[in-house]
């Protein structure tokens, strides 16, 4: 059976905590979707990790990992990854797995997400740059490569070469100085080093499921920026919900065992498009400094908001969780009030859901209700009964607005500071 955690809102919630520290309990840790745009940080014994493709189970001695069919990979980033935990002592033969049915980021699909984004000019999603929305599209159109196909040497070369020549005629002199021979060259030099991490994942999570292997399942980025769900264009290319989950893993959906949504006690967003309870004032401006809210694979700086409810019910209606984790309670700590969005109202009317059309969420009002703040630190608590009664009341109210109960709480970047309920 399988525990899947999933970002409840646009990402960097802190599900690469929860997932480390529920890994100890866990013998297969999976990715189902998204590439290395990723960036989930964990703090252990002291030491920061950022990782971006690998499943945050990986520091966990005896948790092997899954890098499932539904993810694209860049395969130089890849290796550094596996390098940096190398560095550190981790071991990463026979724990790191790699589904042959992942689609390949190549560097062509790097060059070409820089100039999509280019061309989009001021509406720009403001995407990591890292080739994933044109390593899902080539995927889409059928024209892509997949993991399997880089063991056949005769038949990649000539795939790719196809890929960069139809990309040529596409962008002509703004991807000029791509050269498709050097990254080809550069797969010879990769294909005997990738080889003993690639797998057959269909019959790996069959005999997984069959032997009660206790799995869990790391939602990349996060349902506001599912491709099907999400504030469309502003998403990325993959589904982040939970639908991701089943057709990027061959997971059957009666194998759940709990979805765990991951909710940060307030809101960030990195990248365009819409926010409605974004704060472009002081409290914003608190929000990002003291969350100290920086994207991990890019550094640009997070934009910051409040709580939205609406947007987190809405979430839970697509990903229907069984629990949150709502994390940074620590980050509110000194504020004197404290704002939650609970209702939009568009020509008067209170709108029933988070809505489709972009224009409405531009003119929409957005409804708030303020709390008073606690005015004193959580840092690193562990027991629900230790936070001040205002904090209390603020987790209460979520819990009774989304009708989700509130499992886990953290209080701080390392492990440790997390109450469990
Ligand atoms: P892309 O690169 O095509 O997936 O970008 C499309 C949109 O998806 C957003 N996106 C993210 N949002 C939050 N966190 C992400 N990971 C990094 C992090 C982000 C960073 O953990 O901090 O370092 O900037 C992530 N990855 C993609 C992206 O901002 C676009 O809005
Ligand atoms: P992810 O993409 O959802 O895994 O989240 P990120 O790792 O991108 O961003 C979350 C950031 O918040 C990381 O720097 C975490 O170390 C940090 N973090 C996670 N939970 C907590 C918490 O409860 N309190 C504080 N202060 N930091 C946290
Ligand atoms: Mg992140």
């Amino acid at each position: 059976m399988a525990t899947i955690v999933l970002g409840a809102q646009w990402g960097d919630e802190g599900k690469g905590k929860i997932v480390d520290v529920l890994s100890e309990d866990i013998q297969l840790c999976c990715r189902a979707q998204g590439g290395h745009n990723a960036g989930h940080t964990i703090v252990k014994g002291g030491t920061t990790f950022d990782v971006h493709i690998l499943p945050s189970g990986v520091l966990t001695e005896g948790c092997v990992n899954l890098i499932g069919s539904g993810c694209v990979v860049y395969v130089p980033g890849f290796f550094k990854e596996l390098e940096m935990l190398e560095k550190h002592g981790i071991a990463t033969h026979d724990r790191i797995l790699l589904s042959d049915r992942c689609h390949v980021d190549l560097d062509l699909h790097t060059r070409v997400d820089g100039l999509e984004e280019v061309e989009l000019g001021k509406g720009s999603i403001g995407t990591t740059g890292k080739g994933i929305g044109p390593t899902y599209s080539t995927k889409a159109t059928r024209s892509g490569v997949r993991v399997a196909d880089i063991f056949n040497k005769e038949y990649f070369d000539e795939k790719v070469r196809h890929l960069a020549s139809g990309f040529k005629k596409r962008y002509g002199s703004l991807i000029e100085s791509y050269d498709v021979e050097d990254e080809l060259k550069r797969f010879d030099n990769y294909r005997e080093r990738l080889k003993p991490f690639v797998v057959d994942q269909v019959p790996l999570i069959e005999s997984a499921v069959k032997g009660n292997v206790r799995m869990l399942v790391e939602g990349a980025n996060a349902l506001m920026l599912d491709i099907d769900n999400g504030t469309y264009p502003y998403v990325t290319s993959s589904n982040t919900g939970l639908g991701g989950v089943f057709t990027g893993l061959h997971l059957s959906p009666r194998k759940v065992h709990e979805v765990i949504g991951v909710v940060k006690a307030y809101t960030t967003r990195v990248g365009g498009g819409p926010f409605p309870s974004e704060q472009l004032n002081d409290a914003g401006e608190r929000l990002q400094t003291v969350g100290k809210e920086y994207g991990v694979t890019t550094g640009r700086k997070r934009r910051c908001g409040w709580l939205d409810l609406v947007l987190v019910k809405y979430s839970h209606s697509i990903n229907w969780y069984d629990a949150f984790n709502l994390t940074k309670l620590d980050i509110l700590d000194d504020f004197d009030e404290i704002q939650v969005a609970t209702e939009y109202r568009y020509k008067g009317e209170k709108l029933a859901s988070f809505p489709a059309d972009l224009h409405v969420l531009e003119q929409m009002e957005v409804v708030y209700q303020t709390f008073p703040g606690w005015k004193s630190k959580t840092v690193g608590l562990r027991r629900y009964e230790e936070l001040p009664d205002n904090a209390r009341k603020y987790i209460e109210f979520i819990e009774g607005f989304v009708g989700v109960k509130v499992k886990y709480i953290g209080t701080g970047p390392g492990r440790e500071s997390m109450i469990t309920r």
